[in-house]
């Protein structure tokens, strides 16, 4: 009876159309703290709390202090060997496109170019009035920030609960995940919406749905199999165990 991993390689060894979907698992092994894993908690609060239009409305500068903590913390990491191979399966499989939940920015730092980020990234920032955009990972000195140009409100280019995603990023996703003859789902607890959909869209549509993560979520029983390890170990093992 092969074991899941064998699954896997032989799969992808016979695959020409692969994907995969990525949440903050990836990044724990660059010291990044995940969300449920932490107990939910950032700087005492839940996520759904301060990741969303209303509290930004209520008190931008407590949700601005919560976004440059992740600033920082981007800044300080690195990608890991994670990141590196999801990187190197772009290269690999033409076609291949990594849609990302996580806003670090790792994902594009460790070379990923056909990348989609569902839930923006802490890396960007535009103003609420005339949407003028900021890019960088530096310290900012006064939060919130305001716009240059205009003077008003500056916001992270952050989808917060409620929003809707991206429609250009989430179209290229599912279309992604519809063509795939293998999808990889990554580091995530699979827990919110409609980012989750995508593994459950991919096996609709025929993959072979393989979970990588060291527990079991609400979706596994949906998939073909599960490497229960950290990405940044079971990565590098699948690709080196591809041939060329
Ligand atoms: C929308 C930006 C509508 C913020 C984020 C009730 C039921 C179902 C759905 C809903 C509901 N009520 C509300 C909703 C919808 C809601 C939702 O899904 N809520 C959840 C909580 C139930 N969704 C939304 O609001 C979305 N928008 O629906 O809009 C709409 C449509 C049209 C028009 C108007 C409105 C927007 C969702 C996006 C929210 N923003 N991020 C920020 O990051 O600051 S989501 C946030 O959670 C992060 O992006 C994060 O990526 C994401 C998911 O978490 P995970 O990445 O999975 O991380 P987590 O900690 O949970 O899990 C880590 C996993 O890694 C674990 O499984 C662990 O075992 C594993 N792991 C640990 N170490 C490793 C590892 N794996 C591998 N290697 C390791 N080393
Ligand atoms: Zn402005």
């Amino acid at each position: 009876m092969p074991s899941d991993f064998e699954r896997l390689v032989s799969a992808l060894r016979r695959a020409s159309r692969v994907s995969a979907l990525t949440g903050a698992g990836v990044s724990a092994e660059s010291g990044i703290a995940t969300f449920r894993g932490a107990g939910g908690l950032w700087e005492g609060h839940r996520i759904e709390e301060v990741a969303t239009p209303e509290a930004f409305a209520e008190d931008p500068e407590r949700v601005w202090r919560f976004y440059e903590m992740r600033r920082r913390n981007a800044r300080e990491a690195r990608p890991n060997a994670g990141h590196e191979a999801l990187a190197a399966l772009e290269e690999r499989f033409p076609g291949f496109l990594l849609a990302t939940q996580n806003v670090d920015g790792l994902h594009r730092r460790a070379g990923s170019r056909n990348l989609v980020e569902l839930h923006g990234s802490i890396v960007r920032r535009y103003c609420v009035r005339c949407r003028r955009i900021e890019e960088d990972l530096e310290p900012l000195e006064v939060l919130p920030p305001v716009c240059e140009a205009c003077g008003n409100l500056m916001r992270p280019d952050i989808v917060w609960f409620g929003e809707p995603l991206p429609v250009e990023a989430w179209a290229d996703a599912q279309e992604a995940a519809r063509a795939s003859e293998v999808y990889l789902v990554v580091g995530t607890s699979a827990e919110v919406y409609p980012a989750a959909g995508l593994a459950l869209i991919a096996a609709d549509a025929g993959a072979e749905v393989f979970e990588i993560n060291p527990a079991a979520t609400a979706l596994s029983p949906m998939f073909s199999g599960a490497i229960r390890e950290p990405s940044g170990e079971a990565l590098p093992r699948i690709l080196s165990a591809l041939p060329g």
